[in-house]
């Protein structure tokens, strides 16, 4: 600790970000899932923690809008090691056996609730680095017992199919997962610009799901409209207490082109870091997920920005968790 320097390079053997906290010292405690058993194409998405954890030495800890909130502490675990016998059973599990993967992926979503559901218990917030989206499904799950949470989904796709390529715990289908199996209050999607008819339709005939498309938004703003009047808009409807869920494939794929599912489109950046801090601001961040991050080894790029949406997403939390003297867990 006594070596820490938040204005230089990270120590080769500091932890996340750099940051020189244990576990005990943290109010953010991340969990990392390397798992892409239901990506629908090859992508490297199982990489993803490591790479971000490579990162994220290179992130600067000062913040333009919350400074030095870092303090708080930010603390990685280490693999937890049922994940990674999950992880070996379904490697060798044929891609073609549904059953096998789906009784796979549903132990999985149980380890991560397990685990989710003991960092709320000490009045931390839990941050899971994934993994394909599947990942959120647990931690969802733990969050929603805890509080009436709304999720605040940062996507270029819905994921609200029934279930994609006969598997039930699809990344594809996570969001129509969490609407029918968590006690989520609230569903708010914004970014969405690729969905089938059925999962429109789910949209529509649900309305605990509100979802703020990448065209309207991007209308909205070409006919005059401020990225602080919509802002303000969403965030007003928002529930109080949040689960925010960032897909990397919400930014345009200038920003993550080695995502398993890229579309053109979606938000500018610092549209998103507006976003994300008016939120953390009123309402009440208790746990998040970045997911679908693909490493790219030549440039570095998607690992780059995820470790840096991470960043944002824990300052974020840290930050709505002091809005009042009261922890959040009241
Ligand atoms: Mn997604």
């Amino acid at each position: 600790m006594k070596d820490f320097n938040p204005n230089a390079p990270a120590n080769p053997n500091s932890g996340i970000f750099g940051l020189p906290y244990n576990s005990n010292e943290s109010e953010v405690i991340l969990i990392q899932v390397p798992w892409d058993a239901t990506a629908s194409h090859k992508t490297k998405t199982a990489l993803a923690p490591a790479a971000i954890l490579s990162a994220s030495k290179q992130v600067d800890l000062f913040h333009y809008k919350f400074g030095n909130l870092y303090s708080r502490g930010i603390y990685l675990e280490s693999i937890n090691s049922e994940i990674k016998k999950i992880k070996n059973k379904t490697s060798k599990v044929s891609a073609k056996n549904r059953t096998q993967l789906n009784q796979l992926t549903t132990k999985l979503e149980k380890i991560i609730y397990l685990d989710v559901k003991k960092i709320l218990k000490e009045g931390k917030i839990p941050g899971i680095i994934g993994g394909d989206h599947s990942v959120s499904l647990g931690a969802i799950k733990a969050c929603s017992d805890e509080k009436e949470i709304g999720v605040l989904q940062f996507d270029a796709h819905a994921d609200l199919r029934k279930s994609f390529d006969g598997i039930k715990h699809s990344h594809a289908s996570i969001m129509f997962n969490v609407i029918n199996e968590s006690k989520i209050i609230n569903l708010t999607q914004i970014g969405v610009r690729e969905f089938c008819q059925e999962e429109f339709d789910f949209i529509k005939s649900n309305n605990k799901i509100k979802t703020y498309f990448d065209r309207e938004l991007f209308n909205r703003k070409s006919e005059g409209e401020s990225w602080r009047t919509i802002s303000a808009e969403i965030i007003n409807n928002l529930p109080e207490y949040l689960y925010i869920s960032l897909d990397i494939d919400f930014f345009d794929i200038k920003l993550c082109p080695n995502t398993g599912t890229p579309v053109p489109g979606g938000l500018d950046y610092n549209e998103f870091l507006y976003f994300v801090e008016s939120v953390a601001t009123v309402k009440k961040i208790i746990g998040f997920d970045l997911v679908e991050v693909s490493p790219n080894p030549v440039n570095q790029l998607d690992e780059s920005i995820g470790a840096r949406a991470l960043y944002e997403l824990c300052l974020c939390a840290l930050k709505s968790k002091s809005l009042n003297s009261n922890n959040y867990r009241d």
